[in-house]
């Protein structure tokens, strides 16, 4: 088999997303997902400019060579546009590979290893009631894990809050990047945020028992001893985990935030490679790896970071926002029901449009995802449906404390 055609296809139904198609002469097509939130652009460059030349006449069944080869070749390693690139070949290559196979990817990866793959949701309220809501709400669409974000008194814009004003008038939590020329400055104060978050959590414990598993998402805010001081304050709240409490780009940080409390922690969603953890997983500093597929090069990066994972008892919690496309979110879901350290999916669902574009075999159902038993990964991509929704510039905001100085985001 050859591969005579790859296209790159940029549709922005709800959000902006980067879809790689690949062809063979045998007429099997495959999808991969290489969209980079805010910076889509570049990832579409990267592929059309300097992958699909490469990609054409090859054999699309060498996939580990074909990865190795992407990797290697560039002389420039790692990196998100990179990454994502090689993400967008490598899972369009397992999609044909398991058509060809008339298998779901899953069966590909050594079969199911459980019946359904755990996801959560993202509850959110500028208050107790509005938040109280909102978990009833993600109750009742049948998530069965929470994800608790809360505005905070004293700041005015905070990540995560579906329900404050966005400057485009979206829904804030299904897509923060906004479709503005600049992004949107937000605040933030993590004084004011340690003080607040211990009483929301003891205040949604005490409405909704002790069993539902709750999880929060630090969004690189903190230094390592203020992580480390809401770790031990979340102790009595029993957290599922507690997610980027710090940035991670220093790896040695998390050391410091780990001797002192008892909090599980998940770190990676903007990490690209196995050495991004390197001392995370060896020195066993992490409790859930974050890292999306479409992000960290693919299915074949992916299960050896998780094998590797694996060794440390530490579990998979792969990233599943809106701005993974479905494709992206499809291929986690082969790869959390085969391998065995599954943790938990974050699921966060694609709006009218998308799913209009993108039609997928997964299904939601009590709680639990599952890929559904489609050959290949189950995505169809509708081109001219695609083609109605041209590309629109959009921005991630970002942070100034109280003083004007820039913030993590
Ligand atoms: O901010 O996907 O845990 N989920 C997150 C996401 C990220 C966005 C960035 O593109 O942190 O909401
Ligand atoms: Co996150």
């Amino acid at each position: 088999m050859k591969i005579i055609a790859a296209d790159v296809i940029v549709t922005s139904p709800d959000r902006n997303f980067v879809t790689l198609k690949i062809t063979t002469d045998d007429g099997i097509t495959g999808l991969g997902d290489g969209t980079l939130n805010g910076r889509e652009l570049s990832v579409v460059s990267y592929l059309a400019d300097h992958v699909v030349p490469l990609l054409i006449g090859r054999d699309p069944h060498r996939i580990e060579d074909t990865w190795q080869f992407l990797y290697r070749s560039a002389y420039w390693r790692r990196g998100p546009v990179t990454m994502a690139a090689i993400a967008a070949v490598d899972v369009a290559l397992w999609d044909i590979k398991a058509k060809a196979a008339g298998m779901p990817l899953y069966q590909l990866l050594g079969g199911a290893s459980r019946n359904g793959i755990m996801a959560y949701g993202h509850a959110s309220g500028r208050d107790l009631p509005e938040l109280f809501d909102s978990i009833r709400r993600h109750l009742d669409m049948g998530y069965r894990s929470i994800r608790v974000q809360t505005s905070v008194p004293g700041i005015n814009a905070v990540y995560g809050v579906a329900a404050q004003p966005s400057v485009d008038g979206k829904r804030y939590d299904y897509e923060p990047a906004q479709r503005t020329a600049l992004p949107a400055e937000e605040d933030w104060d993590t004084r004011a945020y340690l003080r607040h978050l211990p009483g929301v959590f003891e205040a949604v414990r005490n409405e909704f028992g002790p069993e539902l598993p709750l999880l929060h998402d630090g969004h690189h805010r903190m230094t390592p001893i203020q992580a480390a001081k809401l770790g031990k304050a979340l102790e009595p709240y029993d957290l599922f985990w507690l997610e980027d409490c710090t940035p991670a780009e220093n790896q040695e940080a998390l050391r410091l935030v780990r001797r002192h409390t008892t909090t599980p922690l998940a770190i990676g969603e903007i990490f690209n490679t196995v050495w991004d953890y390197q001392t995370l997983i060896r020195e066993q500093l992490i409790d859930y790896v974050r890292s999306a597929v479409t992000h960290t090069g693919g299915i074949t990066a992916m299960r050896k970071l998780l094998d590797y994972a694996a060794q440390y008892q530490i579990k998979s919690g792969i990233h599943g926002p809106t701005d993974i496309s479905p494709v992206g979110m499809a291929a986690a879901l082969h790869l959390d029901l085969a391998i065995h350290n599954f943790g938990i999916q974050e699921y966060m669902q694609h709006g009218a449009a998308t799913n209009e574009v993108f039609r997928s075999s997964f299904t939601f159902d009590d709680g639990y995802l599952h890929p559904g038993e489609l050959p290949g990964i189950g995505v169809e991509l509708d081109e001219k449906a695609a083609a109605g929704f041209p590309y629109q510039p959009a921005y991630l905001p970002f942070n100034r404390l109280q003083d004007g100085t820039v913030h993590d985001w």
